[in-house]
């Protein structure tokens, strides 16, 4: 069945330019996965990435995102090639430097879905700092860290969630760093949302993705994602059909409840999988946008070359 000119309208990306109300008459469809697929996703057969990236489309389908509605942004890293592989808009930045870039981007687009993805080395070693204070800020965006224990684009350095013991490139001998633990990282950091999941278990990754992007405030998943690669069977204790065990959240879990969820979060490997803490607090775009209005306010009917003056004045 052929489009209507209004149908064709509606699915021209609106790069940089608020998102424009849906034509008169013009039903708005969401992308399919099909028309998300981009390049060839040049990751490893058996990457446990392929599966985030399938399941992400088929978030996007479901919740009926059209272009101009949602960016997909992420560092460097095998990880962090995502955006590549989706035709819509979005970034590969700097190593580590994907929130803030991403944090610009949610307070400048409020009305944007802000996805972040990326490795372990990315969020947790060069982007270390970068993920406790957007925690901190609450910027409303969702942030995926694909951790595969390891650096795979660079073939095998110890990143900060390896165990003791790995060996790598960087640690011939077996690491000697005690690991990070992300989830605890991201509770005490500020995050309002944290969750836990693996690429194996595709129906709770789409699951966690989809509550994450619900959240009003910064959602942070750590996702398992093997690099068949440089770290096989890293989390084959995690994969029932490995003969390992995938353990959800018990449901008497209070995730208001900051002690439990770090507590949770001390679990031997391969612990819990679900919502391990969830929060309602104001985020950085709603405070921001306060100050926004209360400014526009004050200089209410004023040409902006009158606004400049006034801030001119007060200068002298
Ligand atoms: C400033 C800077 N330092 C170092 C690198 C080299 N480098 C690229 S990716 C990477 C680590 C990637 O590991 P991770 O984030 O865990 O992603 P993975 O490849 O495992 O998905 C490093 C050290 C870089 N690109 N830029
Ligand atoms: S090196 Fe590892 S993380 Fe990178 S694409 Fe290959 S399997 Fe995936
Ligand atoms: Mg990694």
């Amino acid at each position: 069945m052929s489009e209507t000119i209004a149908e064709v309208l509606a699915r021209v990306p609106q790069s940089g330019i608020p998102a424009a109300a849906p034509l008169p008459g013009a039903e708005r469809k969401g992308l399919t996965k099909k028309e998300l697929a981009a390049d060839h996703p040049t990751w490893c057969p058996g990457c446990g990435d392929f599966s985030v990236l399938a399941l992400y489309f088929k978030l996007i389908e479901k919740r009926k995102l059209a272009q101009e509605e949602f960016v997909s942004i992420a560092g460097i890293g095998c990880s962090s090639r995502f955006p590549y592989f989706v035709q819509a808009h979005g970034a590969h930045y700097i190593h580590g430097r994907a929130l803030p870039f991403a944090s610009g981007i949610s307070l400048s687009r409020p009305d944007l879905h802000v996805f972040v993805f990326g490795g372990d080395g990315d969020a947790f070693s060069i982007g270390g700092n970068h993920f406790n204070h957007t925690a901190r800020k609450n910027v409303k965006l969702s942030y995926v860290v694909m951790d595969n224990w390891v650096y795979g684009l660079t073939k095998k350095q110890t990143s900060p969630t390896s165990p003791l013991g790995f060996k790598s490139k960087t640690d011939q001998w077996g690491a000697v760093d005690y690991p990070i633990n992300p989830m605890k990282q991201a509770i005490a950091a500020g995050a309002t949302f944290v969750a836990r999941t693996t690429s194996t278990n595709p129906n709770h990754v789409l699951a966690m993705m989809e509550a994450a992007m619900d959240h009003d405030g910064f959602s942070f998943i750590e996702c398992l994602s093997e690099c068949v690669e440089f770290y096989e069977g890293a989390f084959d204790a995690a994969n029932p059909r490995k003969g390992g065990m995938f353990k959800e959240v018990p449901k008497d879990h209070d995730v208001s409840d900051e002690l439990a969820a770090y507590r949770l979060a001390g679990t031997d490997f391969p612990g819990y999988f679900g919502i391990f803490y969830k929060s309602s607090k104001p985020t950085k775009n709603a405070k921001e946008a306060d100050i926004n209005k209360a400014m526009m306010e004050k200089v209410k009917g004023l040409k902006p070359w009158q606004i400049l003056q006034k801030n001119f004045d007060r200068l002298k």
